[in-house]
């Protein structure tokens, strides 16, 4: 291998190695609680999903994405099961409160208590 190629080599690995770190350490909040599909946006389908997983978990109905926690956890109890479709839906249709955001759900805020590190 010649020297330009191993300066090549050798630039590569040290800005991808930064490129990890950085995304590794970032302390940006990016799970949105109740977006159980991972689509950006709660609605209907996320309760469907959620209600898919805790029943019929498999290849077919994957759990919450990108997080299994935080991304199915509408209701912000730091815990995943029927209770926050149920929240969906009365947020969606019964003009509820809606789910906390990444901020409240890890570092608590509003009525949300705060469930820490995001999973
Ligand atoms: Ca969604
Ligand atoms: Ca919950």
């Amino acid at each position: 291998m010649d020297r330009s190629k191993l300066k090549l080599l050798l630039l590569t690995s040290i800005i991808l190695s930064l490129a990890l770190t950085t995304a590794i350490s970032s302390d940006e909040c990016d799970c949105l609680p109740g977006d159980a599909n991972g689509d950006g946006v709660v609605d209907v389908a996320d309760a469907v999903r959620g209600i898919c997983w805790l029943f019929y978990p498999g290849f077919f109905c994957p759990p919450p994405y990108p997080y299994p926690t935080c991304s199915g956890d509408a209701n912000g109890d730091c815990g995943f099961n029927v209770g926050d479709a149920v929240y969906i839906i009365g947020y969606v249709f019964k003009d509820g409160d809606p789910p906390p955001t990444c901020d409240q759900w890890r570092d608590g805020g509003g009525a949300f208590g705060g469930c820490g590190e995001i999973f």
